[in-house]
């Protein structure tokens, strides 16, 4: 029932945002990948509430225990199996809206869906399942180092009407807002505070970047490096747009500005985002991912209850005025599992191809 990502590297999670625990099984790790609980720690901090007061207020220990799969610090093959308890639950937030339908939420869909549904922190449908794709791909992520030399990371490169004036990736992690340009970060705090204060919640744009990609991953067709890429982001909890390279940008370009010319030294630009064919070509992976704004609000709105009611919904509790901030790393997860999937599916057909001549490195800012 679609709770499984992947192919080669199936990742399933399970759990919901106040039940006992959320977990996942990572099937198809390969063996002799060195991990202990402790290195799952770094990535699920970035990622966790309750770090800043731009975020949800929970505070959730998001200690990982390894089930199965890991014998004396290394994979061994066999199912990886993650479980995270959960700590800071406060279901009593949520029983005034218990049989309401909160606008732009997923209640209404999951009731006529299911004909039931668990509305405590939003059950199946809280960002809380997103802690287990980061923890997930801590595995990706040093698979992917370690074996071909790739790296993955995001920065924030919207937030409402705010853009970047300036890329510095090491700014990106020296502020809340995995924002690249560290002068705008007063502002950022000003706009948030302002926020918050007024009780509603605003959009965001994460851009992940995968650098070392070697050409040749991704599948034609149904198999799409990009096509996956996108179903990857849309799976995360509020977004609405995935762009690969230039994505929408593209629309208003001329043929002769978008392909990206090639010379022995290298691509001399990455309009397309390091995917031609739905393969990668060795340039930069660049992909794009719009968050809506969260719709959970203190602000009133008009609503309907389960038995048809009109009601005026007030949602209270600890929520996000800006989800995609949180989101950074979620979108650099999602971006390393698909890698890792594309990469063992390559290896699983082509291993025996080898590398190709010419080969023409990819060009390094996309
Ligand atoms: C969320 C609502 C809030 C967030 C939660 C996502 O949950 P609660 O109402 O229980 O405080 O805190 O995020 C997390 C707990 C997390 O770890 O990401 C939602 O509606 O999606």
């Amino acid at each position: 029932m679609s709770n499984t990502t992947g192919r080669l590297l199936r990742v399933t999670t399970f759990g919901e945002s106040h039940g006992p625990a959320i977990g996942c099984v990572i099937d198809g790790c390969p063996p002799g990948i060195a991990i202990a609980p402790e290195d799952f720690a770094h990535d699920l901090a970035r990622r966790a509430t309750g770090k800043s007061r731009h975020t949800s207020a929970r505070r959730e220990a998001d200690a990982v225990e390894i089930l199965s799969g890991v014998y004396e610090g290394v994979t061994t093959g066999t199912p990886v199996a993650l479980l995270i308890r959960n700590t800071d639950a406060r279901s009593k937030d949520y029983a005034n809206i218990a049989r309401q339908f909160r606008p732009g939420h997923a209640d209404y869909a999951y009731w006529q869906k299911y004909g039931v549904r668990d509305p405590r922190g939003g059950g199946r449908a809280s960002a809380r399942e997103t802690t287990m794709r980061v923890a997930a791909a801590v595995i990706a992520k040093k698979w992917l180092r370690e074996r071909h030399g790739v790296t993955v990371r995001a920065h924030l490169s919207r937030l409402g009407e705010l853009a970047p004036a300036a890329h510095d990736w090491s700014a990106v992690e020296d502020n809340p807002f995995f924002w690249p340009d560290p002068a705008q970060v007063p502002q950022l705090e000003a706009y948030m505070d302002a926020l918050r204060k007024s009780g509603d919640s605003v959009g965001a744009e994460v851009t992940a970047v995968a650098d070392g990609v070697p050409p040749g991953w991704g599948e034609p067709v149904y198999g799409k490096l990009d096509a996956e890429l996108a179903a990857a982001m849309m799976s995360i909890n509020a977004v609405k747009g995935v762009a690969i390279g230039d994505g929408f940008a593209s629309v208003a370009q001329k043929g002769s500005q978008h392909r990206d010319a090639m010379a022995p030294q290298g691509f001399l630009s990455n309009h397309a985002g390091g995917v031609l064919g739905g393969i990668s070509t060795g340039q930069q992976v660049v992909v794009s991912v719009a968050f809506k704004p969260t719709s959970s609000l203190r602000l009133p709105v008009e609503g309907l209850d389960a038995d048809g009611n009109e009601v005026e919904i007030v949602t209270t509790g600890r929520h996000d005025p800006c989800v995609g901030i949180r989101a950074t790393p979620i979108c650099e997860a999602m971006l390393a599992l698909v890698l890792m999937d594309q990469a063992l599916r390559h290896r699983a057909q082509c291993g025996d191809v080898g590398a190709v001549a010419p080969r023409i490195p990819g060009q390094a800012d996309g």
